[in-house]
C-alpha cells in the first residue's frame, strides 16, 4: 500500500478529527513534507481536507469519483448508456467530445461524462463553469428519427427527466425555467445545451449536454457564475453521490425518450408545465436581444413559449432568457 493510500485510509477512519502534521508523519513514518505533498494530491482527487495552523489536518469529505462501473451498475436502461459510457477526468467540453464520437458513428444512447471541463459551453457562446469533483458534465448522443421541427421538445423533455431524478434523490424546491434551466429560487442548479447536426432536411444526431452542480461549494465557482449558481450540497447541506444521480437521470431520461420517439409527448409536456409553474404568469424575456414583457399563455407542443403582451398581441418565442418572473 502506498503512503498516499495509507494516509487516505487513516484520514477516512478519523473523518472529522484534527490530526497534526507531526502526528501523521510519525504514524505514516514519513516526513512532514511528504504528508503535505500527499494531502495536496488527495485534495486534487476531490477529498476535502481542511488545514489549520496548530491543529493540523481534518478530512471533511471523502472524494466521490465518477466511476463507470458504478454508473452502469445503476442503470436499468436498454438503450441509453448501454453501448458506451465514456468517463473523462477532463475535457474541453463533453458536447464537443460527443460530437466527435457522433461524427465517427457512435450509436444512439452513447454517453460522455467529465469530472471537469476546461471550456464548458452554455448557449449562445456563453461559458458553463465546470469545476472538478463536484459537478456532472454529461452529454448524450441521440439519433431520434424525428423531423427537425420536433427538436426543441428534446430540451423540455431533458429538463423534466432531470428535475424529476433530482427530486427523487434530494428534497430541493426546484423548478424548471423555460427553456433550459433548473432553478432553486433565483439560482441556477443545472443547465441544458441541445445541439443538432442536420443532414439535408433530417436530423443526423442530437447532442444533449447537461451540467449539474452537485457537490460544488460556492467558492468552487468562478466569479462570473458564483452569484448565479447553486448546488445540491449548497441547498440541502448534504453531498449526493454523483454516480447515483447519473444513473437515476439516465434511467428516467430513457423512459421519456422512448415515449418521445413514439410521438407521445403530451404527458411529458404536462409534467413540464407542472414543474415550471409559469403559465399565466407575467414575465420579462430577452428573446435574442429583443426584450418582451407579457403573460405566458402557453408552452405549445413544440416547446414554443406563447406570450401575450399588454396590447394583447401574441408572440411565439423559440428561445430566449427569462429575465424576470413577476410574482404579482
Ligand atoms: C446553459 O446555458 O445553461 C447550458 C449549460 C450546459 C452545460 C453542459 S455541461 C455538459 C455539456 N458540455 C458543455 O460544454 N455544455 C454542456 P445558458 O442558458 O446559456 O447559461 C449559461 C449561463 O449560466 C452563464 O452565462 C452563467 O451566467 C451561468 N453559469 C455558468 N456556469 C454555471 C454553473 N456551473 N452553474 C450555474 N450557472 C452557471
Amino acid at each position: 500500500m502506498t503512503t498516499k493510500s495509507r494516509l487516505r485510509d487513516y484520514l477516512a477512519k478519523h473523518t472529522g478529527d484534527w490530526l497534526s502534521g507531526e502526528y501523521l508523519s510519525e504514524e505514516m513514518n514519513v516526513s512532514r513534507a511528504a504528508i503535505w505533498k500527499h494531502i495536496r494530491t488527495l485534495r486534487d482527487e476531490g477529498f476535502v481536507i481542511e488545514s489549520v495552523t496548530n491543529k493540523g489536518y481534518r478530512l471533511v469529505q471523502i472524494a466521490n469519483a465518477l466511476d463507470q462501473d458504478q454508473v452502469t451498475s445503476g442503470l436499468t436502461t436498454r438503450l441509453i448508456g448501454r453501448k458506451d459510457v465514456v468517463i473523462l477526468k477532463q475535457t474541453e467540453s463533453t458536447n464537443l467530445y460527443a460530437k466527435l464520437l457522433a461524427s465517427q458513428g457512435a450509436p444512439d444512447g452513447t454517453i460522455v461524462i467529465a469530472d471537469r471541463q476546461t471550456m464548458g459551453k452554455g448557449r449562445l457562446g456563453r461559458v458553463w463553469c465546470s469545476p472538478p469533483h463536484g459537478g456532472i458534465y454529461l452529454s448524450m448522443i441521440l439519433r431520434p428519427g424525428i423531423s427537425p421541427d420536433k427538436a426543441p421538445r428534446i430540451t423540455l423533455m431533458t429538463a423534466v427527466s432531470l428535475a424529476e431524478s433530482l427530486l427523487a434523490l434530494a428534497p430541493i424546491p426546484l423548478r424548471i425555467k423555460w427553456p433550459n434551466d433548473i432553478m432553486v429560487k433565483d439560482r441556477k442548479l443545472a443547465g441544458i445545451l441541445t445541439e443538432i447536426a442536420f443532414e439535408m432536411d433530417r436530423i443526423e444526431y442530437v447532442i444533449v449536454g447537461v451540467g449539474i452542480n452537485v457537490n460544488s461549494a460556492k467558492e468552487d465557482f468562478d466569479e462570473d457564475s458564483r452569484g448565479i449558481a447553486t448546488s445540491v450540497v449548497m441547498e440541502t447541506g448534504h453531498h449526493l453521490d454523483r454516480n447515483r444521480l447519473v444513473s437515476a437521470f439516465l434511467n428516467q431520461f430513457e423512459k421519456d425518450y422512448l415515449l418521445f420517439c413514439k410521438e407521445e409527448f403530451a404527458p411529458i409536456l404536462g409534467r413540464w408545465k407542472q414543474l415550471a409553474n409559469v403559465i399565466g404568469k407575467k414575465i420579462t424575456v430577452d428573446a435574442l436581444g429583443t426584450i418582451r414583457e407579457g403573460h405566458v399563455v402557453d408552452i405549445d407542443n413544440n416547446g414554443i413559449l406563447i406570450l401575450k403582451d399588454a396590447q394583447g398581441t401574441l408572440h411565439s418565442l423559440f428561445s430566449g432568457d427569462v429575465i424576470k418572473i413577476h410574482e404579482k
